[in-house]
């Protein structure tokens, strides 16, 4: 038995000092120490030990015993320090290695020339209105003057929704929403996404819109074209020549587009692509705001007039960032965007 209890302690402290892990070592208490374990076992046997060898045995398990747990301690302190040089080794930081950049947004082209379009207009006393995008039929139309047989209430301009409603085709219902809760004098822009069913190269089915009015006694085409001559010459060139140019509204009337001087060519013309040789670049349309407008929204048009213009931003950008496809506004292109 003695030699036993001497091969067991041998064993126990070999398979001691190869274990390199916790739960290894925890194997080998339970093999030697646990309740079936081969000292317990030894143990359990000491009844057949004559009872003159029995104190001698008894003391030489218990001494095996705490040898055998004392190699487990000094085993569990080297696997526990292996273990932490191998975590401190795998987890090392490197401070001398340059860090990653975060990813940073930026303002969207057409945000970019929105907030420079309100900022202009801010400068020159408008302030700024919302409205929804989904509108009813008299907002968008009704109000604004469009006769019943007008084409833009077409399926082919207009993109429908449930109820009879429509995807604003433009901002100038914001602008009745504004005059039927507000009276004059007012100075007003309206800025958003707006929805046509058209799409092209220089047509989008959603693109955004910049439009304006001031409404007062005595306002003239003369405020008019002030304002947007202004407007327009902080936008693009402090003396770039600007002319109006008789157009067709139904909001407005009398009506009028505003063309800047070629940029690209100095007003030369010849070839040039941006004004296809006209010397001349359309940059908005405007009016003087439609009698049948004013009454609508319950103005006197005999006691208030004033003007409107309305601006498309992606027109504005595509201008000054010589973009010739409107739909790279959309794409969501990195290579595009980071441009900005
Ligand atoms: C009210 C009364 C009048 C807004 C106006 C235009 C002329 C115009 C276009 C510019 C480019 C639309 O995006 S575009 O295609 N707009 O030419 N807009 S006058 O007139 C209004 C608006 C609201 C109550």
């Amino acid at each position: 038995m003695k030699e036993d209890l001497e091969n067991i302690r041998a064993a126990a402290l070999r398979d001691l000092e190869t274990a390199e892990t916790e739960s290894a070592i925890e194997e080998i208490r339970v093999r030697y120490l646990g309740r079936k374990g081969e000292l317990t076992a030894v143990l359990r046997g000491m009844g057949k030990v004559s009872p003159e060898e029995r104190p001698a045995m008894g003391a030489l398990v218990n001494r095996i015993k705490q040898e055998v747990e004392g190699g487990i301690g000094t085993s569990l302190d080297r696997a526990r320090a292996a273990e932490r040089s191998r975590r401190v080794a795998s987890e090392r930081i490197d401070v001398t290695v340059p860090g990653r950049r975060p990813q940073l947004g930026r303002i969207h082209p057409l945000t970019q020339i929105t907030n420079e379009l309100v900022g202009v207009f801010v400068g020159l006393g408008f302030s700024v209105a919302e409205g929804p995008e989904v509108e009813d039929d008299y907002h968008n139309f009704e109000a604004l003057n469009f006769p019943a047989d007008h084409p833009a209430r077409d399926m082919q301009d207009t993109l429908f929704v449930e109820g009879g409603r429509v995807m604003r085709t433009h901002t100038s219902p914001v602008q009745i929403r504004v005059m039927e809760e507000r009276k004059p004098p007012l100075q007003v822009i309206a800025t958003g996404a707006t929805y046509r069913h058209d799409s092209d190269a220089t047509h989008s089915p959603m693109f955004h819109q910049i439009e304006g009015f001031m409404v007062d006694q005595g306002i003239t085409f003369a405020d008019l074209k002030g304002v947007l001559t202004r407007a327009v010459r902080e936008l693009f060139a402090a003396d770039c020549p600007v002319r109006l140019r008789p157009s067709f509204f139904p909001f407005t009337e009398p009506s009028a587009e505003l063309d800047i001087g070629c940029f690209a060519c100095g007003a030369a013309g010849g070839a040039c692509r941006m004004c296809k040789g006209t010397g001349w670049i359309e940059v908005l349309g405007s009016g003087m705001i439609d009698p049948n407008v004013f009454e609508a929204v319950g103005y006197d048009p005999e006691q208030v007039s004033g003007f409107a213009f309305g601006i498309g931003v992606e027109r504005i950008a595509m201008l000054k960032y010589e973009i010739d496809d409107i739909r790279l506004f959309f794409g969501n292109d990195l290579r595009f965007l980071e441009q900005f």
